[in-house]
């Protein structure tokens, strides 16, 4: 079948990067069923010949308005799709969409008309308002860690900054390709406004928050750089359980050691 990667090298490698992540999201048991949603902005991929592509839905409503996204493309992954499927069948399981002049609406325009993602609104907020903030970033995932949502479970890592400092502290890698650490997202609905407003006010702060007994939500420069921040997150998380199942709580790394890494790799806090 014609897709419109074919004669689109650039975008096609950037689609395939989602894919890859989409495995491993899948074979990491982050990503049951159809859980978990992926949003990358691909404008900077988009030319001519795929800005005169027409329509192959109705308008569709986001149900906010967000200014910074006129006639911004995005590939979205499709609601109640599967993260396994996507990594065969990215343009089967996810679609393009361009959003429209009225920066309230968008349509579909390639390669199916697959309806995207259920969390399409707070995706979108997070993309406006990386925009209006001049970032650099590009994607954002929201999946299902296990060990993470299993962390959230109590109410003493709920409190601010006491995961960040913990993970942190489990093996060096994490402060530093980690190094806004870990949001808290108290619970709320899946899917939700509250949700989706919660999540935009924590990352202001970081780049990846956790939904309290839910998930994740990350933003990176691209798919890889989100999928990278939360796997060094889940790693610690892991540390910290495995050390717990010896029968020990771990000691961590000291403040000590903790400064010497910030001074060391330049780390803001
Ligand atoms: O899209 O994970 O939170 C499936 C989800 C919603
Ligand atoms: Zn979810």
């Amino acid at each position: 079948m014609k897709s419109v990667l074919d004669n689109h090298p650039s975008l096609k490698a950037e689609v395939e990067k989602v894919a890859e992540v989409a495995g491993y999201l899948w074979q990491k048991g982050w990503a049951e069923r159809n859980g978990g949603n992926i949003t990358v902005n691909i404008t900077k991929f988009v030319d001519d010949e795929i800005k005169a592509l027409p329509a192959i839905s109705d308008v569709k409503q986001i149900g906010i308005t967000l200014p910074y996204l006129k006639g911004a493309y995005f590939y979205c992954k499709g609601t109640g799709k599967r993260m396994r499927d996507l990594a065969r069948w990215p343009m089967q399981n996810g679609s393009i969409i361009r959003i429209l002049d009225d920066c309230a609406s968008y349509v579909i325009i390639a390669d199916e008309p697959v309806q995207p993602t259920s969390e399409l609104p707070s995706h979108l907020a997070v993309h406006n308002r990386m925009l209006e903030q001049g970032s650099p970033y590009n994607a954002t995932v929201h999946t299902h860690p296990i060990e993470l949502v299993a962390m959230s479970h109590t109410k003493k890592f709920l409190q601010k900054d006491v995961l960040t400092r913990l993970l942190w502290s489990m093996i060096p890698e994490t402060k530093a390709f980690c190094p806004l650490g870990l949001g808290v997202v108290p619970y709320e609905l899946p899917g939700s406004e509250a949700l989706a407003t919660a999540t935009m006010h924590e990352l202001e702060d970081y780049d990846v928050v956790l939904w309290e007994k839910h998930g994740v939500f990350a933003k990176g420069l691209d798919v890889m750089d989100a999928f990278d921040q939360i796997d060094v997150l889940v790693k610690s998380a892991d540390i910290y359980l495995k050390a717990k199942c010896m029968g020990f709580e771990p000691d961590g790394m000291s403040d000590e050691q903790m400064k010497e890494m910030s001074v060391a790799f330049n780390l803001p806090k």
